[in-house]
C-alpha cells in the first residue's frame, strides 16, 4: 500500500476544520486508496478545541487516517506537508479599513508562506481558503521562493459549485449535466460567473437560458452574494459547502478532472486573457496527470470582458495595497 499522505489543514478547530476534517479522514480528499496524516495548526487559544477535535477523528476509526498531529507553530505543521489546506485566517471586523485586513492576514500568511518554503515536501499542493483568499495566497507564494509558484492557488471552487447548481435550477436539469462553467476573477462580489462556454446536457447553457436580464440581474448576483444569503439563513457563513469545495479542488488537482468538463481554480495567471501576470486569479482549468492547466482559446464576448476586467483589476489593486504594505 501507498505510504501516507501529509495533509497540513491550519484553522483546524474552526467550523470549516470541522466539517473538512472528517471527509479527509474518510479518504474523500485524495482517494479511497491513500492513507493520509493529518498536521493541524491553530493559534494557541485554539488548540484544545482541535485537540478535541482530534479525539472525535480518533471516534471515526477511519480506516485510512494514520495519524493526527497538532501544532501552534507554522515550521513544524508544514513539515513534510504534501498538501496544505489554508483555512485560518483574520477575519474582517467592524471598522476595519481593507489595509488592516490585509496587514493581518499578511501576519499569518507570510510566516506560513517561509515555513511552507523551508520544510515542505517537494510535491507540496497549497489551497487558500481563507480571506482573501487570492491575496493570501499571493502572500504566502512570495514568501516561498523555492517552492514553484504555480503550487499556490486560492479557493474559487465553492462559487462554481454555487453557479452548477443555480444554472441547473434555472434549467431544470440535473446538475451532472452542466459542465464547462468558469468563475474569473477574486473570491469576492466582484467575481464573474461564466456561463457561455458552459454546456447543459452537451448544449451551449447561455443559450438554453436565453435570458440576459436573469443572467445579469439574478444569477451572477446571487452567486457572487450567496455568502451573504447563507449567513442570512444560517446565522454563521458557510462552512460544510466551503469544505465539499475545498475537497473537490484538491480531488480534481490530484486525480483529475473528468473528460469534457473543466473547474474554476484560482491560480497564479500566466497573462492569459489578459489577467497581469503573477497575480492568482480564478480561471477554467483542467487538471491532469496531477498538475492543472488553464483552458486555452476561449471567445470573450464583450459582457464577460468588462466582468472579467472589473474583477481582475480588483485583485490588481489588492496587490498593489500588500506591495505598499511591504508583505509581498
Ligand atoms: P472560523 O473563524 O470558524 O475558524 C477559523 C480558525 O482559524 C479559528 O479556529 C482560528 O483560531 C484559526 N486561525 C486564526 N489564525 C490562525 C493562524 N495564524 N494559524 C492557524 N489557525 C489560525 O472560520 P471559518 O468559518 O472556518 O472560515 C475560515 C476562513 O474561510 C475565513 O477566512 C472565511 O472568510 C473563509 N471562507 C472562504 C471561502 C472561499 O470560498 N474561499 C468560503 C467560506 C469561508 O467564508
Amino acid at each position: 500500500t501507498q505510504a501516507p499522505v501529509n495533509v497540513t489543514v491550519t484553522g483546524a478547530a474552526g467550523q470549516i476544520g470541522y466539517a473538512l476534517l472528517f471527509r479527509i479522514a474518510s479518504g474523500q480528499l485524495l482517494g479511497p486508496d491513500t492513507p493520509v496524516k493529518l498536521r493541524l495548526l491553530e493559534i494557541p487559544q485554539a488548540v484544545k478545541a482541535a485537540e478535541g477535535t482530534a479525539l472525535e477523528l480518533e471516534d471515526g476509526a477511519f480506516p485510512l487516517l494514520a495519524g493526527i498531529d497538532i501544532f501552534d507553530d507554522a515550521k513544524q505543521a508544514f513539515a513534510g506537508a504534501n498538501v496544505a489546506l489554508l483555512v485560518g485566517a483574520r477575519p474582517r471586523t467592524k471598522g476595519m479599513e481593507r489595509a488592516d485586513l490585509l496587514e493581518a492576514n499578511g501576519g499569518i500568511f507570510k510566516p506560513q508562506g517561509e515555513a511552507i518554503n523551508a520544510g515542505a515536501a517537494d510535491d507540496i499542493r497549497v489551497l487558500v481558503v481563507g480571506n482573501p483568499a487570492n491575496t493570501n495566497a499571493l502572500i504566502a507564494q512570495s514568501h516561498a521562493p523555492d517552492v514553484p509558484a504555480e503550487r499556490f492557488t486560492a479557493m474559487t471552487r465553492l462559487d462554481h459549485n454555487r453557479a452548477v447548481a443555480q444554472l441547473a435550477k434555472k434549467l431544470n436539469a440535473p446538475v451532472s449535466e452542466i459542465k464547462k462553467l468558469t468563475i474569473w476573477g477574486n473570491h469576492s462580489a466582484s467575481q464573474y460567473p461564466d456561463i457561455f462556454h458552459a454546456e447543459v446536457a452537451g448544449k451551449n447553457a447561455a443559450e438554453a437560458v436565453n435570458d440576459e436580464k436573469w443572467l445579469a440581474e439574478e444569477f451572477i448576483p446571487r452567486v457572487a452574494k450567496r455568502g451573504a444569503e447563507i449567513i442570512e439563513a444560517r446565522g454563521a457563513s458557510s462552512a460544510a459547502s466551503a469544505a465539499n469545495a475545498a475537497i473537490d479542488h484538491i480531488y480534481n488537482w490530484v486525480n483529475g478532472t473528468p473528460e469534457g468538463d473543466w473547474t474554476s481554480m484560482a491560480v497564479p495567471s500566466d497573462g492569459s486573457y489578459g489577467v497581469p501576470e503573477g497575480l492568482i486569479s480564478s480561471f477554467p482549468v483542467v487538471c491532469k496527470d496531477g498538475k492543472y492547466e488553464i483552458v486555452q482559446g476561449l471567445e470573450i464576448n464583450e459582457f464577460s470582458r468588462g466582468r472579467i476586467d472589473a474583477s481582475v483589476n480588483e485583485l490588481a489593486e489588492e496587490r498593489e495595497a500588500v506591495k505598499k504594505l511591504g508583505l509581498i
